[in-house]
């Protein structure tokens, strides 16, 4: 019998524009944003994998679910939907909406952290770790080794190790570790999974110590997509059991509807803790808005209420993280250095082993992420040292072993076809790679520098060498 090729899960019903611009262009659209892919506009992006977050498309049940907004001040209908289907699928009996993820993890951290407490996770997120850091904490990253090797092949990069957490509460005693907060899967580690014995082993080493357990369940989801192709026992159990196993575990999680939940706006912190959760709708009110809709919009509420219900199916998931597999494949076959194994949400290519020319200290990431859309008009971000940012007490510049740039897929937005344009765009690059320069900050804002800043290339006027010859890459077609 011959082999059939995969295909999407959905048929396309409504159609977004989009434009390939010229090469110069982009060179003056990257000048103008000085070479920050946050700051080019929308518009002027031919593909675009800056981010997963917020940047999905609704399917036609949860546009039909936005008529459904119940948009009462007080008490909406859309909320208690949410509710009801928080508590099915990821277990939490105390729902908390917020404006997104952040929100969320502002609202815990507040809660928490005393001045002086120590955070351990596994790897730090830019916005959790500042609400960390905001609220008088320190963060320690408590994570495998394995996580920050990029070659490494281990199938669970995003694993807590047990001997660095344990060392870190024997230093400062458990009574200064509020919570430890773990993220499935791992964002910076490359959207590397925490297996399920893992977490189980996390969960009792902390419980009789009074350590509690948060989970980052952004993106969960996928999470539980590779327990059941990788951890051994879990193949016959669905996504939405080996989720709901996940969650079960832990006191309570901060959550981030933009990824996992297929909406554009919207998260969530669930508790188990009754009387935590009182004080987190109190705290609520004063950042997000009323306890029943969080700074969102019932019509919002409504949307991540039947997202989260797709997002559980198991043929959106087997097709969401098989397309990111699908583009890492094409960019391992062309030979570009990238993490593996490859994740869930997101291909990472490695700017440390692409650039070994641009020193750390002239941002190869960012300039590998400059460079990508001056080539082909395609959009990523950087994950580097310029997010890691700076030391909050030595004000020294953090150096993650990491020096990634992040292909991240949007979920149900892109087609095969989109993949392997990127694809060619990244292993053309990849050939011209000795013409990229670095970078040097011309503008560093105090918090969450690599949303804001710019800059601008060392010893160059542009960030890639324009080719000799002609320097528009229309795309291929062959003709009769
Ligand atoms: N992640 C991302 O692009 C949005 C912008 S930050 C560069 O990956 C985790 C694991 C995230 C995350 C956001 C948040 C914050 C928390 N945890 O963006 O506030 O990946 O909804 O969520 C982004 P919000």
């Amino acid at each position: 019998m011959s082999a059939r090729s995969w295909a999407e899960p959905w048929k396309i019903k409504v159609v977004e524009p989009i434009h390939m611009t010229s090469r110069r262009e982009r060179e003056a659209h990257l000048r103008a944003a000085g070479y920050n892919t946050f700051l080019l506009r929308s518009e002027h992006t031919y593909i675009d994998l800056l981010t997963d977050s917020g940047t999905s498309a609704m399917s036609d049940r949860q546009w039909a679910g936005m008529m459904m907004g119940d948009e009462a001040y007080a008490g909406s209908r859309n909320y208690y939907h949410l509710e009801e289907v928080v508590r099915d699928v990821y277990g939490y009996p105390e729902l908390i909406p917020t404006h997104q993820g952040r929100g969320a993890e502002h609202l815990l951290s507040k809660l928490l952290i005393r001045p002086g407490d120590h955070v351990p996770g596994n790897m730090y997120f830019t916005t959790t770790r500042l609400h960390q850091e905001l609220a008088g904490g320190t963060f320690h990253d408590v994570i495998i080794d394995e996580a920050h090797d990029p070659a490494s092949a281990h199938p669970f990069k995003g694993n807590v190790d047990l001997a660095k957490l344990d060392a870190l509460v024997k230093q400062v005693g458990a009574d200064r570790v509020p919570y430890v907060c773990v993220a499935a899967t791992v964002n910076l580690a490359g959207g590397q999974p925490i297996s399920l014995a893992n977490l189980a082993a996390v969960a009792a080493y902390c419980a009789p110590r009074g350590i509690r357990v948060i989970l980052d369940a952004t993106r969960a989801v996928e999470n539980a997509w590779f327990i059941q192709q990788r951890e051994p026992g879990q193949r016959g159990r669905t996504v939405a059991e080996i989720l709901r196993a996940l969650c079960d575990l832990t006191d309570g999680a901060t959550m981030s509807g933009k990824k996992d939940s297929l909406v554009n706006i919207g998260g969530w912190l669930g508790l188990r803790d009754a009387g935590l959760a009182a004080k987190a709708r109190n705290l609520v009110v004063v950042y997000e808005g009323l306890h029943t809709y969080g700074g969102l919009a019932g019509r919002d509420l409504e949307a991540m209420a039947i997202g989260i219900r797709e997002s559980v199916e198991e043929d959106h998931i087997r097709s969401r993280i098989g397309q990111v597999m699908y583009l890492g494949e094409r960019l391992t076959q062309a030979g570009v250095p990238i993490v593996r194994p490859v994740g869930g949400h997101a291909v990472f290519l490695d700017a440390a082993a692409m650039l070994p020319h641009i020193p750390r200290t002239e941002y190869p990431a960012q300039a590998l992420a400059a460079a990508l859309y001056a080539e082909s008009g395609v959009r990523a971000m950087e994950r580097g040292a310029v997010s890691a940012g700076r030391d909050p007490k030595t004000g020294e510049d953090r150096f993650p072993r990491l020096e990634l740039v992040r292909l991240t897929i949007p979920r149900r937005v892109y087609t095969q076809a989109h993949m392997d344009v990127v694809a060619e765009s990244v292993a053309t690059l990849f050939e011209r790679r000795e013409h990229v320069h670095g970078l040097r900050f011309t503008y560093e804002p105090e918090y969450l520098r690599f949303f804001q800043a710019t800059f601008a290339p060392v010893g160059a006027d542009v960030v890639l060498d324009a080719e000799d010859a002609a320097d528009e890459r229309a795309p291929a077609f062959a003709t009769p």
